[in-house]
């Protein structure tokens, strides 16, 4: 959970997804998340079953964003959901004791239900503003600091990290961070990851 890719094509081009996620896990990403909002569930499916073959060359976990059904087949390490999608009792019902469950939170209460769900690991944020997802407030680092004391399950931060901020959240209790553009919007994404994680790796223990 140090380093947490979180996926999202409107950097592709150059490269495609598949290879771009090559060079995060080249780069050491400790987890992979696969985050599709406006793929079809055919093209959807084809490509998870890549991503995750690939992470687990790397041996990597490999989580889907919000689909379940998808998570299922392409037999996924983990499902992620927010708020907004499945709950996660329900998610837990549907994918069995196999599969980790990564649930959104932006409080301690939400936290604590994401637990009594079930829920193997949280993303709290977003920590920084970000451009990239535009429906979400900024947390606060005490809060961010209540969730970690509260739950003993690991808690990854996200929301605008990149290598100028990661060592502001030191001392919160998180386990890593996630990103998304700062890894995905690099135009060097193995050497960029190969620094995050260095940073990311200081910052939680210091
Ligand atoms: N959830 C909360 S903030 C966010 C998500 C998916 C987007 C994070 O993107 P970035 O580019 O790392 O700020
Ligand atoms: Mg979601």
């Amino acid at each position: 959970m140090l380093l947490y890719a979180v996926t999202d094509r409107a950097w592709t081009g150059k490269q495609s997804l598949y290879e771009q996620v090559e060079c995060a896990l080249k780069g050491g990403v400790t987890c992979v998340q696969l985050r599709e909002k406006d793929l079809n569930d055919e093209d959807f499916l084809k490509e998870a079953i890549e991503i995750s073959a690939l992470c687990k060359q790397y041996g990597v976990p490999f989580f889907i964003n919000d689909n379940v059904e998808i998570a299922i087949r392409c037999h996924a390490d983990g499902v992620h959901v927010g708020q907004d999608d499945m709950d996660a009792g329900q998610v837990r019902k549907r994918v069995g004791d196999d599969m980790m469950i990564g649930v959104s939170v932006h409080s301690v209460e939400e936290a604590l239900k994401a637990v009594k769900d079930g829920a193997d690991c949280l993303g709290a944020g977003a920590v920084f503003s970000t451009s990239t997802k535009t429906d979400t407030n900024i947390l606060k680092k005490e809060t961010l600091r209540d969730i970690c004391n509260t739950v003993d399950i690991p808690v990854v931060a996200i929301g605008g990290i990149g290598k100028s901020n990661i060592s502001k959240l030191a001392g919160t209790g998180i386990d890593g961070v996630a990103m998304v553009s700062a890894i995905f919007a690099s135009n060097d994404i193995e050497n960029e990851c190969r620094l995050l994680r260095s940073l990311s790796l200081e910052m939680v223990n210091s």
